[in-house]
């Protein structure tokens, strides 16, 4: 693990270093997209320059493009991003660019997405939970027990769901973040200091959650003394005490070794962990019509992908967890009685979620995607 906080570290650098290239202008690309300024214009530029042929048939171009994620190269969403400028890559015949950024190289989750708005990045990988503040429609991913425990059709919800592609997307647009696609990286599970088994066992419990509020309010309605932090903290912060548990699909608990630091894990599948593959706005509306069809039949062709990924990835590294003889962890799973005591009190959360926290469009957005779930299950 020293390893891994040396390679924390080293981010830092990293990330400090970039940020000033990109405060610089972009030096580092070469495309239309270098022409901008930081307020995302430059993707009009892309968009409304000289029409005639980049070479191979596509529109403009060369593209040099960024697309930052909030993994590392391995997990989930790096593998996603990098099939996808991959995808794109070949499709415009070598036209389009995309240099995929880990979590780290260019800040923290919440700044990624503080670039995207700003036109710094193209691309991004976001998780709802770091936007709760600003959208705080999207915090409807933070509530628990609201999808299916089947993830092949909840996948199959995320991709037709009308309340999220079309309402909960417009909530984002007006925030400079355009959803594509919402998809999930696995059910989440708990880990702790103790074992979590029933409410009671997080009463007074310190969990660790991302920044969305209605995530912390979550944990409150289990008696829990939620505190907000980035993953990049979250193993020294497990190690040292000052929290002592967190949630995670299985994948990321065990390569970012959280196992290592808790002696307990819990398959409770209270949640699962929905990203979205977002653009900024004003770049994507604004390039040539071509260019932008392949990044939409790239964003349908990783769907897929997508569900695949998370699912091997899921499948294959419970193992390392369960027989791990140097960190042994304790695996328990919830039966449905004890995941239904849980339920009961997110069911509250949900309430509050519509009467107190989000408006008219907010609740619409809940009440139509409750029913598309429902009408999946049929
Ligand atoms: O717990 C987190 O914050 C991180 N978890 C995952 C699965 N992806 C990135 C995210 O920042």
């Amino acid at each position: 693990m020293l390893l891994k906080k040396k390679s924390i570290l080293l981010l830092l650098l990293v990330a400090a270093f970039s940020m000033i290239l990109l405060a610089c202008g972009g030096e580092q690309t070469d495309g239309p997209a270098d022409e901008g300024t930081d307020d995302g214009s430059q993707v009009e530029d892309s968009g409304s320059q000289d029409d005639s042929s980049g070479g191979e048939g596509l529109t403009g171009g060369p593209y040099e493009w960024r697309f930052v994620t909030e993994e590392w190269p391995g997990q989930v969403q790096f593998e996603y991003a990098q099939e996808f400028a991959d995808l794109l890559h070949e499709k415009s015949d070598g036209q389009i660019n995309i240099e995929v950024y880990e979590f780290g190289g260019l800040g923290s989750e919440v700044d990624q997405v503080e670039q995207l708005q700003n036109g710094l990045v193209e691309f991004a990988i976001v998780s709802p939970g770091f936007t709760g503040t600003m959208v705080t429609e999207g915090q409807i991913f933070a509530l628990q027990f609201l999808f299916t425990d089947d993830l092949e059709l909840n996948q199959e919800i995320l991709n037709t769901s009308e309340a999220l592609n079309v309402h909960l997307a417009a909530k984002y647009e007006e925030h400079n973040i355009l959803p594509l696609a919402f998809w999930h990286e696995g059910a989440m599970q708990w880990t702790g200091a103790r074992e979590l088994r029933t409410p009671a066992d997080f009463d007074g419990f310190k969990m660790r959650t991302q920044e969305s509020p209605l995530i912390r309010r979550s944990y409150e309605a289990y008696g829990a003394d939620p505190t907000a932090m980035s993953w990049g903290e979250l193993y020294t912060a497990l190690e040292r005490g000052t929290v002592e548990g967190q949630e995670n699909p299985i994948f990321f608990i065990e390569d970012a070794s959280f196992h290592e630091v808790q002696d307990h894990m819990t398959i409770s599948r209270h949640n699962i962990y929905v990203a979205m593959t977002t653009v900024n706005p004003t770049f994507y509306n604004g390039l040539p019509d071509d260019v932008r069809a392949l990044i939409d039949e790239t964003v349908e062709e990783m769907r897929p992908r997508a569900f695949e990924i998370q699912k091997e990835q899921n499948e294959s590294l419970l193992d390392n967890i369960v027989n791990n003889e140097e960190f042994p962890t304790t695996v328990i799973e919830l039966t449905e009685e004890e995941r239904d005591a849980f339920r009961a009190l997110a069911d509250d959360v949900h309430q509050h979620f519509i009467n107190e926290i989000v408006d008219e469009d907010g609740k619409m957005i809940y009440e139509m995607l409750l029913s598309e779930i429902e009408e999946a299950q049929n």
